[in-house]
C-alpha cells in the first residue's frame, strides 16, 4: 500500500539468457511496458534509473555451445550482441545494457555468497545426484535423457519430457544416459549450499500478503500459493563448469546458481554505471539501499518467484548478515524490497505457445529485416494486445488492422490533415487563434483531461488502456476536425479558419507528447515536423504548445499502410516454420543392438495373400486375418491393429509380410499362427507391410 512519496525509482527488467535472439513475447511482456514506464517518469522530469542486461550463465547455454562445438563464452559473445542491438533498435532505453560476465558482476556476486556464507545464512547440504564417470563431472538435469516413465518416450529430459510435458527429475528416468558421454550415470555425493526460504516464510507472508495487496492479482495468487506451501530451502551452487566459482574453500568445480546471481545483476550493473559515470548517477547505495527510492522489477510470469521469495529473501539475509558484520551495529541501509513487480502474462502467436525450440516465434532482428523502420508499429500492437492480466494473442491480421485502421487511419490521418491544411493556407507557419466557440471548447475539454487518465492508468502499470487513452486523442482531433471542415470554412471564413487549424496544431503537439512513452519513434518524427525543440509531460492538456506565427518542419506520413502480400509472407514464413517442425519431429528411432545372420534365420517369414479380414467381436483392438499362406491350408492371424484400418474389407486380396513360426497365442478365444508385419509411422499411424509384386503365397522373405 504505497502512498509514500519516494525521491527516486529504480526500474529493472528481467536479464535475458544469452542463449538466442529476443522476440516479441519477450518485448511484449517485459520490455516494452519497462521502457514506456521509464519513458514516462522521464517525461515527467522524475528521477529514475533503467536497468538491463544479459543474463550469460546457466546449463542452456552450455548445452548449446556443446551442442555447437564452441565454448559457452562463444555463445553468450554472440547473442549479448544481438540482443543488444535488437533492444537498441526498438528504443528500449536502458540506462546501462550490460552482462552478468562483467568483471564487476562476478566480484559482486561472489561477494555476495561469501558474506551470507560467512555470516552462517546458508545451509550445507550433501546429497546424492548423477554423475557421469567417463566424462567425471555431475551432470545437469539437461544432460540426461532417458525413457519417460509416463509416457514411455525415449528421449525424455531430466528436467521435463517434452512428448507429454510432464516435470521430472533426473533419477526419475527410466535407463538414463549421460548426453556427454552417451554412458549410464551413477550415483554419487556432492556438497551444495542452500538458501532457508523456509526461515523467512512468515516474514514473506507479512510482506506480500499483507503489505502488497495491491500487486496485480496474477503475481499477488502466484506468491500466495506458494507461501501457502511450506518452502524448502533451495540450493544456490551447482556442480557446473560455467558460472562463478562458489567463492569458498573446498568448492572446486562448483558454480553459483544461475538463479543466484542473475538478479545480483541488477545491482552489479548499477554499479557499473555509477562507477563510470559517477557525478550523473551518484553511487549505487543510493538506488538500491535508500528507503526514498522505489524499486520496480518488469519481468515475465514465470519469473515471480524468482523476484518476489528469492531474490527479496537474498537481500534480507544481505541485510542481516551485514548489520552482523557492521562495526556501527546495525545503523546502516539496507537493501530496500520492490515496491511492485509488475509481471505480465504470455503472448501467444498466431494461437500457439511461442517456442524457442520450435522457432515459433518473431524474432526481433528478423522483424528489422522484413519491415524496416515500423519498431513503432510492433511497440503499439504489442502494447494494445499486452497480456497484462491473462495470455494473450498475436496475429498478423491484427498486427494489420491496427497499423491500418489505427495508426495511419485515425492518429496518421488526423496528424496528416492538420499538416497538410497549414502547409497548403499558411505555408506551415501556425494560424493565430481568435475566439472559441462552442465545438472548440468542447474539443479542448475533451482532450483536457488526457493528462490525468494517461498518467493514472501508468502508475498502475496499466499500459494498454493508457495507450488506448493517447490514441483517444487523435479520436477527438479527428471528430472535431470532420465537424468544423476548415477545407470549407477556408473559402467562408478565413479566419475562422485559422483557429480551427490552431486548435488541430495543439491537439497534434499533444498526442506526440502522450505518445512519447509507447511510440517514441514516431513522437520523435513528430516533434521534428512540428519544428519543437523539446517537451516535456507536464505540458500535456496545453492548447498553447505552439504559437501563432512558429515555423512548421518538413510533413511527411507518420505511418504508411500495410498491404496483404507483405502480411501474406509473414504468414507464409510461419507455415514454413510449422512445416519444417513437423519433419523435424520425424526423427527415425536408434538403430538396436546387432544380431547375428543365424539369429536373423531362426525367423521364417513369409509372404501370405489377405483371404478375409475382420474385426474381432467385442475387441476394440484386433482384426482376424484368414491368409492364405501357400500350403493349402488357411491360416488364421490376429494383429492388434483394428484402430488403424476402419474397413478391414480394404485388405482383402493383399500381398503382406508375416512371420510364420511365431509361437502360437490364443487371443479373445481365437488361435493366432503367427504375426503379421506393419510399419508403425513416426505419427504412430501404422500399414502393414505389402510386396510391389504379385509374388506367390508362402514364398519366403529374407
Ligand atoms: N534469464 C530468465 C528469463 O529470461 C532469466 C531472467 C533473469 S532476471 C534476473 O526468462
Ligand atoms: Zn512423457
Amino acid at each position: 500500500m504505497t502512498e509514500k512519496r519516494f525521491k527516486r525509482t529504480t526500474v529493472t527488467s528481467a536479464l535475458p539468457y544469452a542463449n538466442g535472439g529476443v522476440h516479441i513475447g519477450h518485448l511484449a511482456g517485459v520490455y516494452v511496458p519497462a521502457d514506456i514506464y521509464v519513458r514516462y517518469l522521464r517525461l515527467k522530469k522524475e528521477d529514475v534509473l533503467f536497468i538491463g542486461g544479459s543474463d550469460e550463465h546457466g546449463v542452456p547455454i552450455t548445452v548449446r555451445a556443446r551442442k555447437e562445438g564452441i565454448t559457452p563464452q562463444d555463445v553468450v559473445d554472440r547473442y549479448h550482441k544481438m540482443i543488444k542491438d535488437s533492444f537498441r533498435e526498438f528504443g528500449i532505453s536502458f540506462d546501462i545494457y550490460s552482462r552478468t560476465t562483467s568483471e564487476t558482476h562476478h566480484k559482486f556476486a561472489a561477494e555476495w555468497f561469501r558474506k551470507l556464507y560467512d555470516e552462517g545464512k546458508l545451509v550445507e547440504e550433501t546429497t546424492k545426484q548423477l554423475y557421469d564417470e567417463e566424462a567425471k563431472q555431475f551432470l545437469a538435469d539437461r544432460y540426461v535423457t532417458g525413457e519417460c516413465p509416463h509416457c514411455h518416450n525415449e528421449g525424455a529430459y531430466g528436467d521435463q519430457c517434452e512428448k507429454c510435458g510432464r516435470d521430472l527429475s533426473p533419477t526419475e528416468l527410466i535407463n538414463p544416459k549421460s548426453t556427454i558421454s552417451g554412458s549410464t550415470p551413477v550415483l554419487k555425493e556432492t556438497k551444495n549450499w542452500y538458501l532457508p526460504l523456509n526461515e523467512y516464510q512468515d516474514w514473506l507472508k507479512q510482506w506480500i500478503l499483507e503489505e502488497h495487496k495491491e500487486w496485480r492479482p496474477n503475481v499477488y495468487g502466484q506468491c500466495k500459493s506458494w507461501l501457502d506451501m511450506d518452502l524448502q530451502p533451495r540450493a544456490m551452487t551447482r556442480d557446473l563448469d560455467w558460472g562463478i566459482p562458489v567463492p569458498v574453500e573446498g568448492a572446486d568445480g562448483k558454480v553459483l546458481y544461475v538463479w543466484f546471481d542473475a538478479p545480483i545483476g541488477y545491482v552489479s550493473n548499477t554499479k557499473e554505471l555509477c562507477e563510470k559515470e559517477p557525478e550523473k548517477w551518484g553511487d549505487w547505495q543510493k538506488w538500491w539501499q535508500d528507503e526514498d527510492t522505489r524499486l520496480v522489477h518488469f519481468i515475465g510470469k514465470d519469473n515471480i518467484v524468482f523476484h518476489c521469495i528469492i531474490f527479496p529473501v537474498m537481500m534480507k539475509a544481505w541485510n542481516e548478515a551485514e548489520r552482523r558484520t557492521s562495526p556501527l551495529g546495525g545503523t546502516e541501509r539496507g537493501f530496500i524490497l520492490p515496491d511492485n513487480v509488475p509481471a505480465n502474462e504470455f503472448l501467444n502467436l498466431e494461437n500457439d505457445k511461442i517456442s524457442t525450440s520450435r522457432n515459433w516465434a518473431i524474432w526481433l532482428h528478423e522483424y528489422l529485416e522484413d519491415m524496416p523502420g515500423k519498431q513503432d508499429v510492433l511497440r503499439y500492437v504489442l502494447t494494445a494486445n499486452a497480456p497484462e492480466t491473462k495470455d494473450n494473442n498475436f496475429t498478423w491480421k491484427d498486427f494489420q488492422d491496427r497499423n491500418n485502421n489505427e495508426l495511419v487511419a485515425v492518429y496518421g490521418n488526423f496528424v496528416n490533415r492538420a499538416l497538410q491544411l497549414t502547409k497548403k493556407y499558411w505555408d506551415g507557419v501556425v494560424p493565430a487563434c481568435g475566439e472559441w466557440l462552442d465545438v472548440d471548447r468542447q474539443a479542448v475539454n475533451e482532450f483536457k483531461d488526457v493528462k490525468q487518465k494517461v498518467e493514472t492508468l501508468l502508475d498502475q502499470f496499466k499500459f494498454r488502456d493508457a495507450q488506448f487513452e493517447a490514441m483517444n486523442l487523435a479520436r477527438i482531433g479527428n471528430r472535431y476536425i470532420t465537424e468544423c471542415e476548415p477545407w470549407k470554412v477556408w473559402k467562408t471564413d478565413p479566419k475562422r479558419c485559422e483557429t480551427i487549424l490552431n486548435i488541430c496544431l495543439q491537439l497534434t503537439a499533444n498526442l506526440a507528447i502522450a505518445f512519447e512513452p509507447f511510440l517514441p519513434f514516431s513522437s520523435k518524427k513528430l516533434r521534428e515536423m512540428l519544428n519543437m525543440e523539446s517537451f516535456e509531460w507536464d505540458q500535456l492538456g496545453s492548447t498553447d504548445l505552439l504559437s501563432a506565427g512558429h515555423q512548421l518542419g518538413e510533413a511527411s506520413l507518420l505511418f504508411e499502410k500495410i498491404d496483404d502480400d507483405v502480411i501474406q509472407k509473414q504468414l507464409d514464413k510461419l507455415e514454413a516454420t510449422k512445416k519444417a517442425n513437423e519433419a523435424a519431429q520425424y526423427k527415425a528411432a536408434p538403430v538396436k543392438d546387432t544380431v547375428s545372420f543365424e539369429d536373423f534365420e531362426k525367423l521364417d517369414i513369409r509372404v501370405g495373400l489377405i483371404k478375409d479380414c475382420q474385426k474381432v467381436k467385442k475387441s476394440k483392438k484386433l482384426l482376424q486375418f484368414t491368409i492364405d499362406d501357400g500350403t493349402g491350408t488357411d491360416r488364421t492371424i490376429l494383429s492388434g491393429i483394428a484402430a488403424f484400418y476402419d474397413d478391414p474389407s480394404v485388405l482383402v486380396g493383399k500381398r503382406i509380410l508375416f512371420v510364420a513360426n511365431f509361437e502360437p497365442r490364443k487371443m479373445m478365444g481365437i488361435e493366432s499362427q503367427g504375426m503379421i508385419l506393419s510399419a508403425v509411422d513416426f505419427d504412430e499411424s501404422l500399414s502393414v507391410v505389402t510386396t510391389t509384386k504379385d509374388v506367390k503365397p508362402g514364398s519366403q522373405v529374407g
